[in-house]
Parts: C-alpha cells; structure tokens; sequence
C-alpha cells in the first residue's frame, strides 16, 4: 500500500489555536511521555467524557490512521483538526462511519 494519505488537501486557515489546545491534550494524555498514546492511555485521557469503551475503540482506530496500534502525535493532531472544524463535519462523520462500516457494506449494521 503507498502512503494513503496522498491526497493533498488545501488547508482550511490554519487554525493555531486549535493546533496548541490538540497538542496540550496529546500530552496530557500521554502520561509516560513516549510520544505516542497507547490505547490505555487513549482511554484514560477520554475517561472523563465517559463515553462508551466501544466508541473509545473506534475513535482510536480512527485516530490511528497508520493501524500502528498507537497513535503518533501527527495523527492525533489531524485527527483533532478535523473533529472540531465544524465545516469538516462530513469527513468527521466520514471518518468515524468508516471505522463502524468494517465489512464496507456502506450500512453500519453491525449485526451478522
Ligand atoms: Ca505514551
Ligand atoms: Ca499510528
């Protein structure tokens, strides 16, 4: 596979604010200060939103857009870009509706 990332997207203004709060956030919640979050460290930074373990999965699998099983600081920070530029809600829902379609059947019913 070559690098999927290939299409070049023209940036939206790039947004500095949200580039700094995304960056804090990342290393907050990489606790052992490695430079990647593991997916416990994924979970415990989230803990606070509660949200449901299997939505936390799938927004980490999301976030992991590599599939390396650990998410890099650069994908988090684009992971972030998108999540809250609300113009960029469709490649948002994109996003997640992609990690919840595994069989890419274009449904999200998950029952077999
Ligand atoms: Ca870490
Ligand atoms: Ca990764």
């Amino acid at each position: 596979m070559s690098d999927s990332d290939a299409t070049p997207r023209p940036p939206n203004a790039p947004d500095e604010k949200v580039a700094k709060e995304a960056l804090k956030a990342f290393l907050t919640m990489d606790t052992n200060g490695d430079g990647y979050l593991s997916f416990e460290e994924f979970r415990s930074g989230l803990g606070t939103l509660g949200l449901e373990p299997e939505f936390v999965r799938i927004l980490f699998n999301s976030f992991d857009r590599d599939q390396s099983g650990t998410i890099e600081r650069k994908e988090f920070l684009a992971a972030m870009a998108v999540m809250l530029h609300p113009e960029d809600t469709e490649q948002q829902i994109g996003m997640v509706f992609d990690s919840y379609d595994s069989n890419k059947d274009g449904s999200c019913s998950s029952t077999s």
